[in-house]
């Protein structure tokens, strides 16, 4: 079984610093966040940003500033979000896309996102798919909901690989989509085509329950702040950090080592494919 590798969405679109106030919103806290959670065992980092009054943006040099401060002290994966937040255009959500991280998240449906609808129709995500395609970004499939892993193997089939391998995140528990109970996470993975990679997250109390499923299927495992504030019930997280450690610990109690972000960047065969 190749080493763990565990993501951490640290800062979200949607978790405000009132609810986490260990939440990192300026690039310094996101920088430094990132290098706590690399030493705390994690290879990966999706990343939102915000504005100066802590809202999320998307906006090119926002991005730039906190993939500098991240870069200035550590080696950690970065994985910018297409994702955004609600509501944001589909020009908006790409902005990251220009700074040629090495990967980048791509939802290939739309989904309800609790009480909202997170748009993805089929113009946009093949937008989004065949821009990374041509910039040799990686894309995460993240799959909120089982027919948007249909989608994303149609965008595969239709417009050829972004990769040598197919990557997807699994996030289940937002509510109005999938839920995290342990039979949805197997329904998902089994339909993985051979060569994939995967990881799962689970939203909010979903957490630990797919976290542990997934360990127990031998794929990786996603966390953070984006994704839950608490270590325990009504115990918020006193950073991203805390959780990765858990995780990592629990991982180790069962012979899994965390991989390094090199070791991931092999696992994932990043940099093996050249821009079309
Ligand atoms: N903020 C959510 C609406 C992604 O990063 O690609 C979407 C999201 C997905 O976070
Ligand atoms: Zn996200």
């Amino acid at each position: 079984m190749d080493k763990l590798i565990i993501t951490v969405a640290g800062v979200g679109a949607e978790t405000t610093k009132e609810a986490q106030p260990a939440l990192p919103v300026t690039a310094a806290e996101i920088g430094a966040d990132a290098a706590r959670c690399r030493e705390a065992g994690a290879g990966m980092y999706h990343l939102h940003v915000r504005d100066a009054a802590g809202s999320p943006t998307q906006a090119r040099e926002v991005f730039a500033a906190a993939i500098a401060a991240i870069r200035e002290r550590t080696d950690i994966i970065i994985q910018t979000s297409t994702g955004g937040a609600m509501g944001m255009s589909a020009d908006e959500r790409l902005q990251p896309l220009e700074l040629d991280p090495e990967m980048a998240s791509l939802t290939t449906g739309t989904a309800n996102f609790g009480d909202d609808v997170f748009f993805n129709d089929t113009a946009l995500m093949t937008e989004f798919y065949t821009r990374m395609q041509k910039k040799g970004v990686r894309p995460e499939f993240e799959i909120f909901e089982a027919g948007q892993m249909d989608n994303a193997l149609k965008l595969v089939k239709q417009h050829g690989p972004a990769g040598p391998l197919l990557h997807w995140d699994f996030v289940l528990g937002v509510p109005g989509s999938m839920s995290g109970e342990p039979r949805n996470l197997v329904f998902l993975v089994d339909r993985v085509p051979p060569g994939s990679t995967w990881t799962a997250t689970g939203i909010g109390r979903w957490h630990m329950p797919v976290a542990m499923t997934a360990l127990a299927l031998g794929g990786n495992v996603r966390l953070g702040f984006e994704d839950n504030i608490f270590l325990h019930k009504g115990v918020k997280a006193k950073e991203n950090a805390e959780l990765v450690g858990r995780v990592a610990r629990l991982a180790r109690e069962w012979d899994r080592e965390c991989a390094t972000p090199d070791e991931a960047r092999r696992i994932l065969k990043l940099g093996q494919y050249a821009a079309s």
